[in-house]
């Protein structure tokens, strides 16, 4: 086992991360940007690193940094959590070659995923469900005319660089068509440097479900079941929940087997989340993440699996231990992602925390660097604090997330804490009724 880790990230998913490696006996180094001086995750760690000044290029997206404070600490790994150098081929590439062992998938996989091409194409020569559309890249308009003619109007044109939504453009007419493929490309190519798009048949109210997988160093692997991640605005997941409502036992056992044998096939290693749209009892393929995700705590709730931990032990050669037959799903658990932003218009919220206490008792978990008096910086992602709840039921797990949510102050920063209390109290979202589309709607109603 590894005597030290690196963490190469901050906030909630550096602590995250740490206390996996205590629990376990590891040692960890944090490495922070000069912003982040008084955050928690350096605090907790056994030591630090400053790598740089405030904006994440010439800090936690430094590599070269990052890789010296991994050598001068003596670090044996590099967890790299999300966001930030985590779904990078080349960084994890550079931490194999400095001699550190990357805490994730090879760089080829990662590569392979992060063109949404090339992650379809192996999605679907390995048995995955694939949203009908083009068969690789569209290189003229004609191209695309035809394919649309193929599989039918409304289509979608999406960046094969892209992802999180980003370049992507409906069309319901060849007219539509033309004009979206050419803006699509100019949109890519200014976003990513890469101008290549595809296409797909446009599902018009599909859910958004991802399959949870481990896979270890020998060709073992697990599926870890389901989470429902529907509830979104502007593509950023708002609060998450597992299992699925929309799912029966026998359609979880399904799409679960389908994809464990498929990452068996492509011969991937660590964890790994297959996203899908389902539609009318159908599951579609559209991306594959090489990564630990956010709202991971709801499947760790539902089965009792410490992902982070089993995440180390993978990396460090360790069998996964456990088969497909040895995972039960027990209960019911949901996260929601606090940010801190106005709850109405969504504006950036940072400042000083001027009085905290966050909420307990049974299936409560807070995972959150806060505390009173910490001043949240400017300079990085929003979201402040995930509260995740669980119990034996649904409705059990509702009831408690709106006595947690009642207990949780935040003073002196805006956040989203509002706008869950809203959520919890609809009747759509406490019928497990909803669809991509049903959060910006329910926003709209509420500003
Ligand atoms: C789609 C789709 C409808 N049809 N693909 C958005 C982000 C990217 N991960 C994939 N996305 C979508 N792909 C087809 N063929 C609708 C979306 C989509 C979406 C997906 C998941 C969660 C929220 C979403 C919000 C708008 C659009």
């Amino acid at each position: 086992m590894f005597e030290k880790v690196l963490i190469a990230n901050r906030g909630e998913i550096a602590l995250r991360i740490h206390r996996a490696c205590r629990e376990m006996g590891i040692r960890t180094v944090a490495v922070h940007s000069t912003a982040d001086n008084d955050a928690m995750h350096v605090r907790l760690a056994d030591e630090a690193v400053c790598i740089g000044p405030p904006s994440a290029k010439d800090s936690y997206l430094n590599k070269a940094a990052i890789l010296s404070a991994a050598t001068i600490t003596g670090a044996d790994a590099i967890h790299p959590g999300y966001g930030f150098l985590s779904e990078n081929a080349d960084f994890a590439a550079m931490v194999e070659e400095h001699g550190f062992v990357f805490i994730g998938p090879s760089p080829d996989h990662i590569r392979m995923m992060g063109d949404k091409i090339t992650a379809k194409q192996a999605a679907k020569g390995a048995g995955i469900p694939c949203v009908p559309g083009s068969e690789g890249a569209l290189d003229t308009d004609q191209t695309a005319l035809d394919c649309a003619e193929a599989i039918g109007y409304p289509v979608l044109i999406k960046a094969t660089a892209g992802g999180g939504g980003k370049g992507m453009k409906v069309a319901r007419t060849p007219e539509e068509l033309r004009e979206a493929w050419r803006l699509a490309r100019n949109e890519a190519k200014a976003a990513f440097g890469n101008p290549d798009v595809y296409m797909e048949k446009y599902l018009g109210h599909p859910r958004h479900i991802e399959m949870q997988v481990l896979a270890d160093n020998y060709g073992a692997v697990v599926h870890l079941g389901e989470r429902d991640c529907s509830l979104q605005r502007r593509h950023q997941k708002v609060l998450e929940e597992a299992p699925s409502p929309a799912l029966t036992p026998e359609q979880r056992a399904q799409i679960g087997e389908t994809t464990r044998v498929a990452i068996a096939k492509l011969g991937y290693r660590n964890a790994g989340t297959i996203e899908y749209l389902y539609e009318n009892g159908q599951f579609y393929f559209i991306e594959m993440n090489t990564r630990l995700q956010v709202e991971h705590p709801v499947t760790e709730s539902i089965t009792g699996i410490d992902l982070v931990r089993e995440q180390i032990r993978i990396a460090a050669g360790a069998p996964l231990g456990y088969e497909q037959k040895d995972i039960t799903f027990q209960g019911h658990a949901i996260e929601c992602r606090v940010n801190a932003e106005d709850p109405q218009t969504f504006a950036p919220s940072p400042g000083r925390i001027t009085g905290y206490h966050a909420p307990g008792g049974l299936g409560v978990r807070v995972d959150s660097g806060l505390y009173a008096g910490y001043r949240i910086p400017p300079h990085y992602d929003s979201m402040i604090a995930k509260l995740i709840v669980s119990g034996n039921t649904r409705a059990e797990t509702l009831m408690r997330l709106k006595r947690a949510l009642g207990e949780y102050v935040i003073d002196g920063v805006k956040t989203t804490l509002p706008l869950h209390n809203r959520l919890v109290g609809d009747e759509d979202f406490q019928n497990g009724d909803y669809d991509i589309h049903w959060l910006e709607k329910f926003v709209a109603q509420h500003s």
